[in-house]
Order: C-alpha cells, then structure tokens, then sequence
C-alpha cells in the first residue's frame, strides 16, 4: 500500500472544508470564495482588530502559545486580593471584603476563560478559512497541469482497457509531458509495474487511485511533510534570494513580505541587484507595497549595500529581512565568488546567517530550471526552493522532479503575479490541486 491508500478520503475531506466555508461565506463560486477569502484579514490582524492589541506569539510552530495572562493583566494582578488564611471564621467586615474579593476573583476567572474560548473558536474559525484560501489558491493555480494530465489520462483510459505495455508507454510519454522528469517516471513506473501484479489490477479504470497514491509516495518518502522556513531564534531572521534572471525573484520577496508583515513581523527589503538597471526600485516599490524598510543602491558592489542595510536592520529591530540578487550565471566561477563574499558579509554581521538561501526557479522553463537548480546547489548551500508562475504551466509536476533530481525541499510556490499569490508547499494541496478532477 502506498502513503496515500485513503486519497479518497483526502479529496472528501478537502471538498468539505470548502463546502463549509463557501456555506459560511453565503458563496456560490470558487470564484466568488477566492476573492471573498483574499480580502478577509489575517487571523492576527482580525483578532486585534476587534480586541485591542494583544501579545498572542503566534508564531511559525503552528502552536497556540497562549498564556492566560495575555487576557485581563492588569485586572487580575492589580486586584489587591488580600484573602487572609488563618482558616478561622472570625467575621468582621474585612471579612465580608474578602468574600466579595473572591467573588469578583471567580468573575475575573470566568471572564477569561470565556474569552479565551471566543478567542480560540474565532482563531480556528479563521485557521480553517486559511488553510481553504490555500487550498482554492492551488486548486486555480495547477488548473493548466491538471487540465492536460486529467484529459490525457481519461484518454488513455478509453483507449486502452486492459493494462499492458503499450498502456504503460503512453502512460510514460504523459508523465514526463507533465515535467515530471525522466528518473522519477521511470522509478515511478517500475512501482506501479510491480504494485499492479501484486494486487491484481488489470482493469485501467481502477489504475486513477493508484497512480496518484504512488506519485506522491515518491514525493513524501523518508520525509517530513512541512518544508518550514528556519527562523532565527533572536535577532533578525536573514533570507538570501537567488536564481537567474526572470524567474520571479523581486516579485517572490514582495509575496512573502506581504505574508509576514501580515503575521505583524517587521520587515526589511535589501536591493542588492546592483548589476540590472531599475532592478532596486522594482524593490523599493514592493517595501512600498507591503510596509516594509527598504534598503538599495545601484551600479556598486552588492556586498557593501548588503553590509550597509544589515546594519540598519539590526538597528531598527527588523524580524525578517530579505535580500534581492542578481540573477546571473553566465560564469560559474564568478557567480560563487560573488555568493561567497555575500555569505561571509552577512554571517559576520549577523551570526548563523543567512538562515535561509532561496532558490527562485520558474515553473514554466521545465528541465532548464532542474539544471538551474543542480548547478547552484554546487555553488552555494540553498535550503529550500521556491516554484513560480507555476500557474502558466501544464507543467506542474516538476513538484516531484525537483525532489527526485535535486533533493531540496520545495518550500513555496508561486501561483499568479498578485501580492497573494504565494503559498506554502503543501503536499496534500498539490495532489488536490493537480488530480481533483480524476478521483
Ligand atoms: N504568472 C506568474 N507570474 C509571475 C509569478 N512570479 C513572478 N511572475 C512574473 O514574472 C516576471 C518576472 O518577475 P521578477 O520578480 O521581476 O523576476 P526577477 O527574478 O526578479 O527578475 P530579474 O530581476 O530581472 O532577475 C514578472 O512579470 C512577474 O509578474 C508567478 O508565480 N506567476
Ligand atoms: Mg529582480
């Protein structure tokens, strides 16, 4: 059995968030409950918005670090509850203070749990709405992938009904249409191959379940699930952005600044593509966007900048700052000298940094970013890649060669050129997304 024998299951329980939300919403469309969730606030925003500033830390652990003192401080320590413990009944009228002390004591405590319970019923209310905005994001998103892998196979499955080899040769061509990539097909094949004879299937309309099932054992096999971004754990949180040029880079650090300023972190933008003219102010115009510090200079050596607005990072408290690069690979060599000293800058700046290197890779190149990606891996240490425009793409399944060819973890991917339109890596969004329409 694969990972995902109850892929059944996934797509119900997918298909009933959005029923909920879209019933809650008064929504009819997918259309209308994008636009709908688009516009809705963050949970953060949201509950501080209605309750007055609150230090919730809710942070990227997806825990509830919730403490009771975040509620009603000042009424609950200023409170001289002054209950004296002889344990003797000798009623006075202090006495009497002291009853009434306990009784606005419980009426305190009761008052909090019943907003803690609101508040957590409202958090989960609006984790629920996010994690359906996410869901619908990759749902329209992949619709090209999907689109041409869904009608490929239903074609297949007419053309052929017993499984046999040629079956399993167009079945082949389809996957690695899909961008798929050669090695993963291949292995791919080799396990549905042997999981048919195993299990008796020889019918291709029972084969749909099974190929999403193995597709996707191959992708979260030996790992874990959530690709998170590493945050520092005092000081600023530093995320270098690489790739060549086009891929989407300037546009990926407005998304994520969007996403963060949105958690209430500070952020900053360093434009250190000091090589392509206007490529600072693109920049600037995204710090401008999305609240964020900004810092840049062009046609000067991008070390120095990057030096120059670490320091004011560190000056201004900022959580996370991201640096825009130049995207340039024509001289390997060059390009790895350039990075090296980047790296030595900020680590001496900020120690343990960068935390994160990103590779920004567009979806739309197919194997031309497979090959982008091997050669940085050997020029630099990149800790995660970010996927765009895979939107304007039938070519979503480069998901799955990345991690076949390259190894590194997909952490988020770009799904439109709006400030939205970013999402975490999520498996169980991207087999939806891709094969909702199949199962
Ligand atoms: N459809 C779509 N377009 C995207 C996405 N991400 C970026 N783009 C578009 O891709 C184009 C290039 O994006 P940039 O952010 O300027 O790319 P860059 O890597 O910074 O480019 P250089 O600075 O020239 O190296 C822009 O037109 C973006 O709107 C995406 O996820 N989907
Ligand atoms: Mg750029």
């Amino acid at each position: 059995m694969g990972f995902f024998s109850n892929i059944k299951n996934l797509f119900k329980k997918k298909e009933k968030e959005i029923e909920e939300v879209k019933e809650e919403l008064e929504v009819e469309t997918i259309e209308e409950l994008k636009e709908e969730l688009d516009n809705t606030p963050s949970v953060e925003e949201d509950i501080e918005e209605e309750s007055g500033p609150l230090d919730l830390d809710i942070d990227d652990d997806g825990e509830d670090d919730f403490e009771e003192n975040d509620f009603s401080d000042e009424e609950v320590v200023d409170e001289d509850l002054d209950i004296d413990d002889d344990g003797e009944d000798d009623f006075d009228k202090s006495d009497f203070e002291d009853t009434v002390e306990e009784v606005k004591q419980e009426e305190v405590l009761e008052k909090i749990e019943k907003e803690k319970k609101s508040f957590f019923g409202k958090k989960k209310n609006k984790e629920k709405k996010e994690k359906v905005q996410q869901t619908i994001t990759y749902d329209k998103g992949l619709e090209k992938t999907r689109k041409e892998f869904v009608s490929s196979l239903s074609l297949l499955g007419v053309k052929f009904t017993k499984i046999d080899d040629d079956y399993f040769d167009e079945l082949e061509e389809i996957l690695i249409k899909a961008d798929i990539g050669v090695n993963t097909v291949m292995k791919f094949l080799d396990r549905l191959r042997s999981r048919c004879k195993h299990e008796n299937i020889t019918d291709t309309k029972f084969l749909n379940e099974v190929i999403v099932d193995e597709l996707f054992s191959i992708y979260v096999e030996g790992e874990s699930l959530t690709d998170k971004i590493n945050m520092a754990e005092s000081g600023p949180t530093i995320i270098l952005m690489v790739g060549v040029n086009g891929v989407g880079k300037t546009t990926t650090i407005g998304k994520l600044a969007n996403k963060y300023h949105k958690q209430g972190k500070k952020i900053m933008l360093i434009g250190a593509d000091t090589f392509r003219a206007g490529a600072v102010p693109q920049l600037e115009e995204w710090a401008k966007r999305t609240d964020s510090l900004f810092y840049g200079k062009e046609e000067t050596d991008p070390s120095g900048v990057i030096y120059d607005g670490l320091e004011i990072a560190k000056k201004e408290g900022v959580d996370i700052v991201f640096i825009d690069t130049a995207g340039r690979l024509q001289n390997k060599v060059n390009l790895m000298n350039e990075l090296d000293k980047i790296n030595r800058v900020i680590g001496k700046l900020v120690p343990n940094a960068p935390h994160e290197t990103l590779l920004i890779i567009d979806a739309t190149t197919g194997q031309n970013g497979i090959s982008q990606a091997k050669a940085f891996k050997e020029i630099t240490n990149i800790t995660g890649i970010v996927l765009t425009k895979l939107d304007g793409t039938a070519k979503g399944g480069i998901v799955l060669a990345i991690k076949e060819e390259v190894n590194i973890p997909v952490k988020f991917i770009g799904l439109g050129e709006g400030l939205e339109d970013l999402s975490a890596f999520d498996i169980e969004d991207y087999i939806y997304g891709l094969f909702k329409d199949m199962i």
